[in-house]
């Protein structure tokens, strides 16, 4: 069918902006005007995507008709002898995202409608509670429980370590600009301690709680699959909704020692780039929870697929949605998410700070700790270059982690 646009590409624009924190941010232009935005961002490797992006992709794409979503894909994918990997991916995530923002708003339809129409009427959403002791955790948690959400990620500093995931001992979390620290910072770790201390947390919380709220918990890839095991049974008393990155699964067979030895469901993927990073896992039906982000993975296009493979075997989606995430990604996975049948739930740490909100605009709102869909077309979100102006991007490293005795760790 002829399009009664001129979808043709005239312009691809790369902005790298700081309205808080770094984002990188594509705009896609077409002749006829329409124009839609898309998310590249890689924490704390920002530019190697923007230089991807400016010398390597947009001047393929100049001239190209932006309704070829599929083919587009492939060309930037399988065309490229040096597939996946965080920079690629991320690049492709961001040029899949602004063609399905521009279908829909070629379609006058919102993205979900394009994918299949919606299969629910709000989204589920976790929130999180990160705290320096186990009362403070639990008093975030109970705020959060008052505001309407149901389902609350607990994480509390390890008794003993100067610094823990997300709370950094300055009180700045990683999540904001760490300027004040030209390097990376660093935070110890150790098994033992974290061990000896995580059951209280998720036993307090029950006891303050009851049984009707969801509780969800991230190791941060910190343990060896016989470590993540035990943990497991440690929490199953505690009826987790999931237990977020045991283990880092580059061996995907990892997995299975932890399925072998407990029921506590498993969620992974934040970091995989591509179906093939967890083919196995959802294969062997060894996690319950696929947490791949459209702009880490390739895309609306890649998470269909990966949403449509995870239903055979039971698992559902629950994509990453950390602040890092920009919130055309939160968009994008707002329509997946509405959308698909196997959809989990959604990681939720808030639309973004002031500043950002100068900077991006969406069509979404929340509610009891529900995320709405709105119907503009294409993914209603958009993109204000002059304000991102107004925020030059500043260099920032996520933390690196060490054991207490200097060796490198997971972080
Ligand atoms: O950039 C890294 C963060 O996005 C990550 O540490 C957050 O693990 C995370 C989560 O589950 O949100
Ligand atoms: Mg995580």
């Amino acid at each position: 069918m002829k399009s009664k646009h001129d979808l043709t590409i005239t312009d691809i624009r790369v902005i790298v902006s700081s309205p808080g924190r770094n984002f990188v941010t594509l705009k896609i232009v077409t002749k006829c005007g329409l124009y839609g935005v898309g998310d590249a961002t890689v924490n704390g490797r920002e530019q190697a995507v923007a230089a991807y992006l400016k010398e390597h992709v947009t001047p393929c794409l100049i001239g190209r008709n932006a309704h070829e979503i599929e083919d587009i894909w492939q060309y930037l994918y399988k065309g490229v002898y040096w597939r996946k990997g965080p920079i690629n991916m991320a690049a492709i995530a961001a040029v899949d995202v602004a063609l399905w923002d521009i279908k829909g708003k070629a379609a006058d339809l919102p993205v979900y409608e394009l994918l299949g129409g919606k299969s629910r009427k709000a989204i589920a959403t976790y929130a999180h509670a990160t705290g320096s002791t186990i009362d403070d955790t639990l008093d975030k948690a109970e705020a959060l429980f008052a505001q309407g959400f149901t389902a609350v990620r607990l994480q509390t500093a390890v008794p003993g370590l100067k610094a823990s995931y997300g709370v950094l001992g300055d009180k700045k979390d990683y999540f904001e600009q760490q300027s004040s620290r030209p390097l990376p910072p660093e935070e110890p770790w150790s098994t033992r301690k974290y061990m000896n201390s995580i059951e209280d947390l998720f036993r307090q919380a029950r006891s303050r709680f009851g049984t009707e709220v969801q509780l969800l918990h991230d190791v941060h890839s910190r343990l060896t699959p016989i470590e993540a095991a035990r943990l497991g049974k440690m929490l199953e008393p505690y009826d987790l909704l999931f237990l977020e990155d045991a283990v880092a699964a580059e061996n995907q067979d990892s997995y299975r020692i932890i399925r072998d030895h407990t029921t506590t469901p498993l969620a992974i993927g934040e970091i995989y780039n591509t179906i093939w990073d967890c083919k196995e896992l959802i294969q062997n039906q060894w996690i319950d929870y696929i947490r791949t982000a459209t702009t880490h993975a390739g895309g609306i296009t890649a998470l269909r697929r990966i949403a449509d493979f995870a239903a055979l075997f039971h698992v559902r989606i629950a994509p990453h949605g950390a602040p890092d995430l920009s919130p055309i990604c939160y968009a994008a996975q707002a329509h997946l998410g509405i959308w698909a049948p196997n959809f989990g739930i959604q990681e939720f740490v808030g639309f973004g700070s002031d500043k950002s909100n100068e900077v991006f605009s969406y069509d979404l709102t929340l509610t009891e700790g529900m995320i709405h869909v709105g119907d503009s077309p294409g993914l209603g979100v958009d993109f204000n270059e002059e304000a991102a102006a107004q925020y030059p991007y500043n260099r920032s490293y996520l933390p690196v982690s060490r054991l207490e005795d200097g060796t490198l760790w997971s972080w």
